[in-house]
């Protein structure tokens, strides 16, 4: 019947897509005894046939492409010189450390519009490939997963078991929570534990898989130290991580309003890297356009994307320099100007 062939496709993907071996267990062994022996000669024969179509946690659909990033971040990304240096680093780094000591965590800091989804984007482009669409990538979105503060118990045991089961699918996961902001302060707390530097928690690793958190929390202080350098006449690529990292990791514990407050997170030092995306200028909005423009295939027009940027709106009101809505709206924007 349909569910038995169900369950041997199951088997089939178990048995093909090894080092899941822990989902064998529910099986009886003599039962998959058995159906392995059956299943050997098919597989020798279709094995690889299976790996191209079937996504399975192997080398053949994970494996980092550093090239392929440093590439995408050159050409995608606009105004963003300091992200872009840390994610490379500290991406390339990780994946390419065979044993590393905890998960990669990644903190990224902005106004919206400033590129913390599509850098988020470009580095699961860059591992799997499969990209966004791959089944061990994870979106939580704190507004659509954890809306109920009335909740907090039932999502702290949830979201554990999701992450528990995820990386014991595949220690190469990954894991994107967006909204950060919008979390309950101390839900984030309950998955500190996979975070930090154990080699194992009830028998599975965490090590390999990549944390990233996104939020607005912090982005006032990017702009006023933005703000300032523009002030100052001096350019804004002079701005360093160091100008930035302080007033950031302390305005987001101490932000009442924020999925980070007072988390254990930070102060145990958790977060590897905190990344500040800065606010984008009328200049970068034109490259964003320009972009845009080339990745549907029509010839790049200075003038349209000029007329896009023109129709943005641009704080502070008296000086006008930083697009309120970052690079978001130009995908809509274009429809309307070409
Ligand atoms: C890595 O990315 C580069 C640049 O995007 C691409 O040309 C190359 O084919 C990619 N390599 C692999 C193995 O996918
Ligand atoms: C958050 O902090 C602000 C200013 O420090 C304070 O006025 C407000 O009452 C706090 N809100 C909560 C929910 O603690
Ligand atoms: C096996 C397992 O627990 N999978 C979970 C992975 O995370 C998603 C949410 O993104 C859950 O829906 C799955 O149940």
């Amino acid at each position: 019947g349909r569910s038995c062939c169900t369950r041997h496709i199951l088997l089939l993907w178990m048995l093909v897509c090894s080092g899941t071996t822990q989902a064998i267990e529910p099986i009886s062994t003599t039962i998959a005894v058995g159906m392995a022996a059956a299943l050997t000669g098919i597989l020798a024969r279709y094995q690889n046939i299976f790996y191209y179509f079937h996504e399975c946690c192997r080398p053949e659909w994970i494996s980092f492409n550093k090239t392929g990033l440093r590439n995408d971040l050159d050409t995608k990304l606009f105004g963003q010189h300091i992200a872009s240096r840390i994610i490379l680093k500290a991406v390339s780094g990780f994946m390419s450390n065979e044993n590393p000591k905890k998960p990669l965590v990644l903190s990224l800091h902005g106004w919206t519009g400033t590129g913390k989804n599509f850098v988020s984007k470009l580095i699961a482009e860059n591992i799997y490939k499969e990209g966004m669409d791959s089944s061990f990538v994870h979106v939580f979105t704190s507004t659509l997963h954890f809306p109920h503060q009335s909740q907090k118990a039932t999502y702290k045991s949830q979201l554990q078991q999701w992450i528990k089961g995820n990386v014991t699918n595949c220690e190469r996961s990954m894991f994107i929570f967006d909204e950060m902001d919008k979390m309950h302060p101390g839900l984030i707390d309950s998955i500190k534990p996979y975070l930090d530097y154990y080699d194992k928690l009830d028998g599975v690793s965490y090590r390999k898989s990549i944390f990233i958190f996104l939020s607005n929390a912090g982005g006032e202080s990017i702009i006023q130290t933005v703000l300032d350098f523009w002030k100052q006449g001096r350019d804004r690529e002079e701005i360093e991580l160091k100008d930035l990292e302080t007033s950031l990791s302390l305005s987001v514990f101490n932000n009442n309003q924020s999925g980070f407050y007072r988390t254990n997170l930070i102060d145990k030092n958790l977060v590897d890297f905190f990344v500040p995306f800065l606010p984008l200028e009328y200049r970068h909005v034109v490259q964003c356009a320009m972009a845009e423009m080339k990745a549907r295939d029509i010839k790049p027009d200075q003038d349209v994307a000029d007329r896009v940027a023109r129709d943005l709106v641009y704080f502070p009101k008296s000086e006008r320099v930083f697009s309120v809505k970052g690079c978001k709206t130009i995908e809509s924007k274009l429809d309307y100007y070409t």
